[in-house]
């Protein structure tokens, strides 16, 4: 096998997730103390303009073979292999914790793993307002569960590119016929 020296390739991947507020029906079949209903997912940046999804959900399977997503040890099996895109966890829960997301390449490609870190966010984002005279910054104040409802579902996404340095031949074919 050839290593093409001196090339690197980029996929656009953008990895985040999204939450909402979780109605009183949902309330009542999640487990106990749960109010938010959440999905954190790696996709590509390259989608159809004309996607209505965040990303193209469809369309990192080529190259990637595994994404697990550890999730916080609150979780019954906190380390959640996902093999074929969509490449997201969907899980209900009540508080926002780091997630490590390691990204795991085709078997072909001889490319070693990464690691993403993402903070899951629940809460909206809320301006304060800090009256004359007061300390500044205020904390920010987490939004009462009927004020996050109206703001609607929260996004929390970043962009980010996987870099490939002298790739194998074969990898850099079947990176460039997609
Ligand atoms: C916090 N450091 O205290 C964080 C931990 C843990 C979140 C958040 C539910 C797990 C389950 C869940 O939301 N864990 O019971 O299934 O905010």
């Amino acid at each position: 096998r050839v290593r093409v020296r001196g090339v690197t390739i980029h996929r656009p991947i953008i990895y985040g997730n999204t939450a909402t507020v979780l109605t009183a029906a949902e309330k009542e079949s999640a487990p106990e103390g749960h109010s938010h209903r959440w999905t954190v997912a790696v996709r590509s940046a390259a989608s159809a303009p004309e996607s209505d999804v965040v990303g193209g959900a469809d369309d990192l399977g080529y190259f990637i073979k595994r994404v697990t997503f550890k999730l916080h040890e609150t979780y019954a099996n906190p380390s959640r292999n996902v093999d074929r895109p969509p490449f997201e966890v969907s899980e209900t829960g009540w508080g926002e914790f780091e997630i490590q997301i390691r990204v795991n390449f085709v078997t072909e490609s001889g490319e070693k793993a990464i690691t993403l870190y993402h903070h899951l966010k629940l809460h909206p984002w809320s301006v304060t307002f800090s009256p004359p005279g007061t300390a500044f910054p205020a904390e920010p104040d987490i939004p009462s569960p009927e004020t996050a409802a109206k703001l609607g579902p929260v996004h929390s996404w970043q962009y980010d590119e996987i870099v490939f340095t002298d790739p194998f031949q074969s990898f850099l074919s079947l990176l460039t016929a997609h």
